[in-house]
């Protein structure tokens, strides 16, 4: 086995050295830099994938794309049954939707406050149905996090793994006040050695 995490700094990759990291996998990193300008990604990484986006994992020669499906394929095939309920259970259903909420739903408000945010004035009409739904989500994600600080089990999964991404831009907006429930959740994620790993292997990642 030989795994290849094809990494860009400051992005949502840095989640997938931190499974990798918990799991307790050997793998290698490809580091690819943000353009200081435009902020997107190097022409190289197209030669990787057609859109020439991280993350990209390769097992053995076999690529792997988005997030989620690498957080599930990295449990399926190295966690022997660590960071995910049990198949079957209710704990399982809930684990499969929010590993597929985190991109599917969470990232959208995010992404069109991000784009919108360069409009200007131009922007006006659409952001307070941005707004609204960038509350809604990180409200929704506040409200399901369990007494144990985590979104399925009273443990560590995978989905807790792929929200990490968008609960540490909640408080990176300085949102933390408002969701100190979220807060406390990317504190704990960043309290684990496998997470300090991961950062510092993975090299920069926004200000954490
Ligand atoms: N839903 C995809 C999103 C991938 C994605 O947009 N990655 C960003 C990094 S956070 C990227 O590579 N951006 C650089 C670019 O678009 O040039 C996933 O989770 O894998």
């Amino acid at each position: 086995m030989t795994l290849i995490v094809h990494h860009l700094n400051n992005s949502r990759s840095q989640r997938i050295l931190w499974t990798l990291e918990e799991l307790g996998v050997p793998y290698e990193i490809k580091h690819y830099q943000r353009d200081t300008v435009t902020n997107l990604a190097p022409p190289e990484l197209k030669a990787i994938h057609p859109l020439g986006k991280s993350p990209l994992l390769e097992d053995d020669g076999t690529l792997i794309e988005e997030s989620g499906a690498i957080v599930q394929y990295l449990l399926d095939t190295y966690g022997e049954g660590r960071f995910q309920p049990a198949p079957g259970s209710k704990e399982a259903l809930r684990h499969l939707q929010f590993m597929h909420f985190a991109e599917g739903s969470a990232m959208t408000p995010i992404l069109l406050q991000l784009y919108t945010s360069r409009l200007g004035d131009a922007a006006a009409p659409l952001q307070p149905r941005i707004q609204e739904q960038l509350s809604s989500h990180f409200a929704y994600l506040e409200g399901e996090l369990r007494a144990s600080g985590h979104f399925v089990c009273d443990d560590w999964t995978g989905a807790d793994f792929m929200l990490s991404f968008p609960a540490e831009i909640a408080v990176m907006q300085g949102q933390g006040a408002s969701y100190p429930k979220l807060a406390a959740f990317v504190a704990a994620a960043h309290a684990r050695p496998a997470w300090q790993v991961a950062r510092e292997k993975g090299g920069a990642y926004y200000g954490y």
